[in-house]
């Protein structure tokens, strides 16, 4: 029996993802690699870090940097997203966000954010839904990145439950693939091709629908 939903933030509650993009963007730019949003996709739900190791592969300079460069640019990477985050307000939580939670709090069921991403507490602050979260798994805690399902696992064992009582709500590839990993049902947002491995797919937020997903989880 299902008896909570674990979210993913970027792409999935508020379209924070544009923004990783948009500040990975200009850094790549600035070491002059050229990425799209195609490429973009193998970002989504992959931590700092590892995002940057997966551009500087992609431009073929993987060896050009030292640590210590590498850490320096995902500090300016991390500088230009929050300054485009600053301007986030509860009218930017994505379209059938609200009413899914607020289907979730109705139904007595519990409710944590399972986000890579260490931004992810101030988003929700912005955002004006903190409250509503039992738990926010803090990413600093964990060993592994998504694919791995170490996050969701984190998320079901705070909410004190068992994976298998769980939802998890992704729009990233690799969030899909620990959702799975984890052993829960997953939803996800997104196109047909990057959303291929998800139990249940809606094209967009505004198609999630509380009974619907209940119904297609076997409750
Ligand atoms: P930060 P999610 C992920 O968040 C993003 O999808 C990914 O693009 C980002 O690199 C990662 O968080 C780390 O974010 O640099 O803010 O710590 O999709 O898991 O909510
Ligand atoms: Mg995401």
């Amino acid at each position: 029996m299902i008896k909570g939903f674990l979210f993913d933030l970027d792409g999935v509650i508020t379209d924070s993802a544009e923004y990783h993009y948009r500040a990975w963007k200009k850094l790549a730019e600035k070491i002059d690699i050229k990425i799209d949003r195609e490429f973009n996709e193998q970002l989504k739900g992959v931590d700092r870090m590892n995002s940057l190791e997966r551009i500087l592969k992609y431009g073929n300079k993987e060896n050009d940097f030292t640590e210590q460069e590498k850490a320096a640019l995902a500090v300016e990477k991390n500088d230009d997203y929050l300054t485009l985050i600053q301007l986030i307000t509860p009218e930017d939580i994505l379209p059938g966000i609200m009413e899914l939670m607020n289907k979730i709090k109705e139904h007595d069921l519990k409710m944590g954010l399972t986000s890579a991403s260490k931004n992810a507490p101030f988003i929700l602050e912005k955002l004006g839904i903190s409250e509503m979260f039992d738990i926010v798994v803090d990413p600093a805690t964990l060993s592994k990145s998504k694919p791995d399902p170490e996050i969701f696992l984190k998320g079901a064992q705070l909410l004190g439950l068992e994976p298998s009582q769980c939802i998890g709500v992704e729009d990233a590839e690799a969030g899909i693939e620990s959702i799975r990993k984890a052993g829960m049902f997953s939803v996800g947002v997104g196109d047909e091709v990057s959303m291929r491995d998800a139990d249940y797919r809606v094209e967009t937020t505004a198609q999630l629908d509380f009974d619907k997903i209940m119904a297609a989880a076997g409750k």
